[in-house]
């Protein structure tokens, strides 16, 4: 089994948030990898992998980052495929920090930016991405948003029995 998506972090210390992204796949079933590797303490091995994605049949890049979150964007300069960023929030300015500087991309290298410790939603779209190209994973795609709206229909269900003297 070879993975068609990846998932990179800057750090062990992004795995609580990233961890979301694989529980997603496993889920669904799509063969994904998992790795550190940061812009900053190892970036002739970030150059390597962003250069290596499409030969090795990877389909979409998920990165994760806090702090000068640099990671998504360095990955995106050298790589055709497309980026999806997962600002993490750190300590000091609450992932205001990472959100800037992964969404705030020059032209020509875009990263697609989900929110602050959105780990989640990025391998839901990257899913969405991958699933252009694959009738299997669009079916298993409407069924997951079909299991959405139950979760709305049932909440609507156990609000109808709440009882208030002026509820309507
Ligand atoms: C970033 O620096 C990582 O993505 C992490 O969010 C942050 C702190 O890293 P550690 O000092 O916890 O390894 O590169």
């Amino acid at each position: 089994m070879s993975p068609i998506v990846s998932i990179i972090m800057g750090s062990t210390s992004d795995l609580p948030v990233m961890e979301k992204a694989c529980q997603f796949f496993e889920e669904m079933e799509i063969p994904f990898e998992v790795n550190a590797l940061s812009a900053h303490r190892t970036p002739a091995e970030v150059s390597d992998f962003a250069r290596g994605a499409v030969a090795r049949g990877i389909k979409v890049i998920i990165a994760g980052a806090g702090m000068a979150a640099a990671l998504p964007g360095v990955i995106a300069a050298e790589t055709p495929l497309p980026v999806i960023g997962v600002p993490i929030k750190g300590s000091c300015l609450e992932g205001l920090d990472a959100t800037f500087a992964i969404m705030q991309m020059p032209p020509g290298i875009p990263v697609a930016t989900v929110a602050i410790n959105g780990a989640q939603n990025a391998a839901i779209l990257a899913m969405q991405m991958m699933a252009l190209g694959d009738e299997a994973l669009m079916q298993k795609l409407i069924a997951y948003k079909a299991g959405l709206k139950k979760k709305i229909v049932k909440a609507n269900e156990e609000l109808a029995k709440l009882e208030y003297k002026f509820k309507c």
